[in-house]
């Protein structure tokens, strides 16, 4: 296998909020990658053979360097070319970032998971009540919350920054889990606004451009396109 582009080559899987924020700041960055989308029932042999835990995204570098946390692709992104419109923390910032980052990697997926999917997550003496765990993940939004009302409409004020495109993937996979109630419920409008603007923003669309799942035989395509 080799990089046919000369470009670091991105295993990626489209709805996958980690690989999503990795593609994020691909694009905030101004980069270019090779992209090979994939399914995940369906993990291609090269990337098993370079990362053989088998979770997206999973980037590989020219050099051989593989990049398999979706943390570590957005800080190799930004750190290569850091995106003209996002707000450079300070250390007090960086700390607030990583916490937030650990909050929603830890306590809020883990919820998150419980809310979506009750089902897998039944045993033989307890079932789980996704509204329960819907609960937790409104707990920790409310904060977020807090703070975009206090000083957003970015995370960190009038600029966005690394802290909120590393959450936002997230907080719209909570949204889609149940849009009607998510979208009626009061409460988080500031979070709301967040999210929307998000939504709507040129930067998802390009992330979010469909792919084929890749075959070794393709002809290489490149991300952006
Ligand atoms: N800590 C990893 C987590 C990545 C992860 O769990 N990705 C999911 C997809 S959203 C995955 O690849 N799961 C493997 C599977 O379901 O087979 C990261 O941040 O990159």
């Amino acid at each position: 296998m080799e990089h046919q582009l000369g470009l670091p080559v991105l295993y990626t899987f489209r709805r996958c909020p980690y690989a999503m924020r990795a593609r994020l700041a691909i694009v905030a960055a101004g980069l270019k990658v090779e992209v090979r989308e994939l399914v995940l029932r369906a993990k291609p042999a090269h990337m098993l053979e370079i990362s053989p835990k088998g979770t997206v995204p999973v980037l590989w570098l020219q050099d051989g360097t593989v990049i398999d946390e979706s943390l570590d692709v957005m800080r190799w992104a930004v750190g290569q070319n850091f995106p003209v419109d996002w707000l450079v923390l300070n250390a007090q910032q960086q700390q607030q970032c990583d916490e937030w980052i650990a909050l929603l990697d830890g306590e809020f997926k883990r919820n998150l998971d419980r809310y979506k999917y009750p089902h897998r997550y039944h045993t033989e003496s307890s079932t789980c009540d996704p509204l329960e765990h819907r609960a937790a993940c409104e707990k920790i939004l409310m904060q977020w919350n807090e703070v975009l009302m206090q000083q957003g409409p970015w995370l960190f004020g009038n600029k966005p920054s690394f802290a909120d495109f590393a959450i936002l993937p997230f907080v719209r996979q909570f949204r889609i889990a149940d849009e009607a109630w998510f979208d009626a419920v009061p409460g988080y409008e500031a979070l709301k606004q967040w999210l929307a603007d998000f939504l709507q923003s040129d930067l998802l669309e390009t992330a979010m451009v469909k792919y084929s799942p890749w075959q070794p035989a393709d002809i290489p395509l490149t991300f952006p396109g």
